[in-house]
């Protein structure tokens, strides 16, 4: 067990040019839902049947209004030390029918949010698909369609031609496993489908469709880099008994190598293939697929760390006629004595944001990689708010500081970490969760004309950027 580095008193610094930042999405920040042509995704429409599957039924249009603020927001960025900034460009405003037309106010919109970036000395990272499926293209059967990988190649290579001459950092997807498993797993997101297959076809067109994109990027000869984000939940066994840990072993094979290997190594997992085709769960893949998976490795990869996964060996046995979920392979598992931030549920483990950098390292070539996620919502920050305004929100400069120790020390030894961005930048609507749990080093005044004021965490970020450590 490695030490742990809580409350050394030594200083960190980090490598030259480490990017400092944050990461938010476009569907959760930029609002103006119906306005400039765009139309609605897979979000809007939900929230439009379903107002109840969301927290105090605020649905998407409830966000910080980044589009029509972001001049002001990107002031504050600078002000909290930003050197770089990760939104995503919304299919449903940018080609609003999904195929086809291309929206000028659009294309003027992420044009003047790239331009107002890189005059205040920020670089813009961005990723072109944040769950935000357009309705129109969910319709035609969403990730389940070829047609739709087709149109969301299409539209990656409207975004290369339109932005590409400003934008160095590219990511095709943000965790694109969460489309998977919330909505055709667990019965989390739209369109709450529950069935195996179903998601595993869907997984495996969004690597093809990743893929695809990638080749376009490297013909379009675009000067710059691109990759995917990943969040990675490395799996833990209860014990070192040899059932917990093979337990922990397949619910790494689900959870990161499925995407992890083919975008990285060209292949999928031959033991998760297996265990796919024993089950008849392999999903429909055509001849040229497995070759422009191969064919298109990333440049840089983006890793979103929240929590470990604990696993143990299932107990008890699950009856045939139940259809397969991963979970018939192990059991979730809730460590004894662990750190839980209660707001989210989540384990708080420092750690392991070590072991991803070490296991990148020996087993991925020592991909160059950065955080490109962390974070810690917290309800009712409010009542941290101190004499002069702020929220003073000591918990997160903890939470922030802890991992980047290990950070650090992952660099230290040689991992190929080139920066962190912080979740997030500004409180945003989340999904179903909308306002419940608060993110931002910038707090939203949802009963005062979103009014934003920097908390404490914002002013420590922007002297960690100063002083490239602390
Ligand atoms: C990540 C997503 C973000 C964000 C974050 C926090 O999985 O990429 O979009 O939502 O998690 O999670 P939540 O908002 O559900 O608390």
């Amino acid at each position: 067990m490695l030490n742990n580095l809580q409350g050394t008193k030594e200083t960190y610094r980090f490598p030259k040019n480490f990017w400092w930042g944050s990461a938010a999405s476009g569907p959760q920040t930029e609002g103006a839902s119906q306005c400039d042509g765009r139309k609605p995704s897979i979000w809007d429409y939900w929230f439009s049947v379903e107002p109840g599957c969301f927290y105090n039924e605020v649905g998407p249009e409830h966000t910080s209004d980044f589009y029509h603020r972001y001049k002001q927001d990107i002031k504050l960025m600078k002000e909290t030390g930003h050197n770089s900034f990760r939104t995503s460009i919304q299919w449903s405003r940018l080609i609003p029918d999904g195929i086809g037309q291309v929206n000028q106010k659009a294309v003027d919109f992420y044009n003047n949010v790239i331009d107002e970036l890189i005059a205040n000395d920020i670089e813009p990272f961005l990723n072109l698909y944040h769950f935000d499926m357009p309705m129109c293209m969910q319709e035609k059967g969403g990730w389940e369609s070829r047609e739709v990988i087709e149109a969301y190649v299409k539209f990656a290579e409207n975004c290369f031609q339109l932005f590409g001459d400003r934008v160095k950092y590219w990511f095709t997807f943000n965790e694109p496993i969460v489309p998977v498993e919330a909505g055709y797993l667990y019965d989390l997101h739209y369109p709450r489908v529950v069935d195996f297959k179903r998601g595993a076809q869907v997984a495996h067109h969004t690597i093809v469709a990743h893929a695809k994109a990638v080749e376009v990027f490297k013909k379009l000869n675009i000067d710059g880099k691109i990759g995917i984000i990943l969040n990675l939940t490395p799996s833990y066994p209860r014990c070192l008994d040899a059932v917990d840990v093979k337990a922990a072993h397949i619910a790494d094979l689900f959870f990161n190598r499925s995407f992890l290997d083919p975008v990285t190594k060209g292949e999928y997992p031959k033991e998760l293939i297996d265990i796919l085709r024993e089950r008849e769960l392999l999903p429909n893949v055509e001849a040229e697929d497995l070759s422009v998976i191969k064919n298109n490795p990333i440049d840089i990869l983006g890793v979103n760390y929240y929590q470990p996964r604990r696993v143990k060996a299932k107990e008890s046995p699950v009856s045939e006629d139940e259809a397969f979920m991963p979970e018939h392979l192990f059991d979730p598992y809730i460590m004894p004595g662990r750190k839980i931030n209660p707001h989210r549920g989540w384990e708080i483990c420092e750690e392991v944001i070590y072991d991803i950098m070490i296991d990148l390292r020996d087993h991925y070539e020592n991909i160059p990689f950065f955080i490109s996620e962390n974070g810690m919502g917290v309800e009712g920050e409010e009542k941290f708010r101190n004499d002069e305004g702020y929220i003073e929100d000591d918990y997160r400069i903890e939470f922030i500081q802890e991992h980047l120790k290990w950070v650090h020390k992952g660099i230290g030894e040689g991992a190929n970490c080139l920066g962190y961005h912080l979740w997030t930048f500004m409180d945003n609507w989340s999904w179903t969760n909308a306002y419940k749990n608060r993110y931002g080093l910038v707090e939203v005044d949802l009963n005062n004309n979103l009014k934003r004021t920097i908390k404490k965490s914002g002013k420590w970020y922007k002297e960690v950027s100063q002083n490239n450590g602390f």
